[in-house]
């Protein structure tokens, strides 16, 4: 098993992942930002030049989600819930939604906010990007609001500590009453 993996991304959902199933594995290290990231020998491996990427045998996987699904099926099916369990939806709506509905605006708010150097930073854009965040997540509030949901999160081992640091500033954005998440409008 191979990971190609740079500190603080998204590949630390898989090395952390594996870690906690107890799989051994070789680790090829980046930094982000690393223009090798985007040379041929890697986007011969992942033609999107990003991490992670896990190699198990001839599978090729390139989706940090997509990787824990594949390596909790795979490899710990005891973590997660089995296809007839009442909760095997939730666990994947839950699993897919942060990448699928969250990490868009949360990447550019941090590209806008930290990664880019301050001459090049735009705050009408991480403001936008904050907004549709906050946008997007009070729409499930009543989902939020319920005491049920956060137990069923926060200590799954299938997310990752980033998504777990993620779910709990939602929870943090809940119980302070941010403006942020309030539902002012749609679209
Ligand atoms: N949807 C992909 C996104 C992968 C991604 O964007 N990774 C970032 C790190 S968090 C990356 O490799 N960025 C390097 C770059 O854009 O040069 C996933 O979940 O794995």
């Amino acid at each position: 098993m191979k990971v190609y993996y740079a500190p603080q991304s998204r590949a630390v959902r898989t090395v952390w992942l594996l870690e906690e199933i107890g799989l051994g594995y070789e680790l090829e290290k980046f930094t982000l930002g690393q223009k090798e990231m985007r040379g041929p020998e890697y986007t011969s491996v992942n033609p999107n030049g990003r991490v992670p990427t896990l190699i198990d045998g001839d599978v090729t996987l390139t989706e940090s989600t997509a990787i824990a699904q594949y390596l909790g099926a795979k490899y710990a099916p005891a973590l997660i819930p089995e296809t007839d369990a009442g909760n095997f939806a939730q666990y994947l709506q839950w699993l897919h939604y942060a990448e699928g509905m969250i990490m868009g605006p949360m990447g550019n708010y941090v590209v806008e906010t930290v990664l880019l150097p301050p001459e090049r930073r735009n705050p009408e854009l991480a403001m936008r990007a904050l907004k549709l965040m906050g946008r997007t997540l009070a729409r499930w509030r009543p989902i939020w609001m319920d005491v049920r949901f956060w137990p069923a999160v926060l200590p799954s081992p299938i997310l990752s500590q980033d998504m777990q640091s993620l779910w709990l500033g939602v929870l943090r954005l809940i119980l302070t009453g941010s403006p942020l998440f309030q539902p002012t409008r749609t679209g």
